[in-house]
């Protein structure tokens, strides 16, 4: 009799420890589950800053723009000096930036925000001085300057056209487009016919869209104007 009262406190305490063990095992099973769901959470968290950041970097330099661009290279020269008797200046294209040279002095250099696409040097408006006109793309709709009703600019890329003059004062913006609202694959000089418009001719535009589609652009005192 006392043998099986020994025998029961025995497996009294078998399962006891049996309990504290299962007890001590599940705690581990769940700590180490709370540990596993912390990390996949800092894990998760991490990786959504670091693809934050590449979004943001990839945004601000460029590589979402449209793959149709053919950025170009090379040298744009004038074949008329700039104003106020400045000799003639040229252009120099490379990496999506471009570089206006007096010589073999270097004097602009485009504006780190902007992504030149392509250049011409010409006198668009016929005052007798030639101009740099920069087919480029930008973060934002506008120009140098936006509205004052428009309180902020959008955040993606959009093409513009910018016209430059070249002086004593070096190079300045002349006229600075907001978004063009057609997409520009080719940029060209062309010449209008003397009846197509009040000057007897003239330069102009020529403008390819990715489509292959032509059009004709010229100078109309404050802007460009299509002329088909
Ligand atoms: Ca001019």
């Amino acid at each position: 009799m006392a043998g099986s009262d020994e025998e029961r406190a025995d497996s009294r305490g078998r399962i006891s420890r049996d309990s504290r063990t299962e007890c001590d095992s599940l705690r581990d099973q769940r700590r180490r589950g709370r540990r596993a769901l912390r990390i996949a959470l800092a894990a998760a968290v991490l990786a959504a800053a670091v693809i934050g950041c590449l979004v943001w970097y990839g945004r601000r330099a460029g590589w979402f723009l449209p793959g149709w661009i053919v950025w170009k290279s090379g040298e744009r020269a004038a074949e008329e000096s700039g104003g106020d008797g400045t000799g003639g200046f040229r252009i120099m294209l490379d990496k999506r930036e471009a570089r206006v040279f007096s010589g073999d002095v270097c004097v602009w250099t485009s504006p780190a925000e902007l992504r030149v696409q392509d250049a011409l040097v010409c006198d668009i408006d016929m005052d007798g001085f030639a101009e740099m006109i920069l087919l480029c793309w930008k973060v934002g709709r506008y120009g140098l300057s936006r509205p004052f009703w428009v309180e902020e600019d959008e955040k993606s890329w959009s093409q513009h056209l910018f016209v430059y003059d070249y002086g004593t004062d070096g190079v300045s913006p002349q006229w600075m487009s907001s978004y063009m609202g057609t997409a520009v694959a080719e940029m060209s000089l062309g010449e209008m016919s003397s009846l197509e418009n009040e000057k007897g001719g003239g330069p102009c535009l020529l403008f390819q869209d990715p489509a292959g589609n032509m059009s004709r652009w010229y100078w109309d005192s404050w802007g460009f104007t299509r002329l088909d």
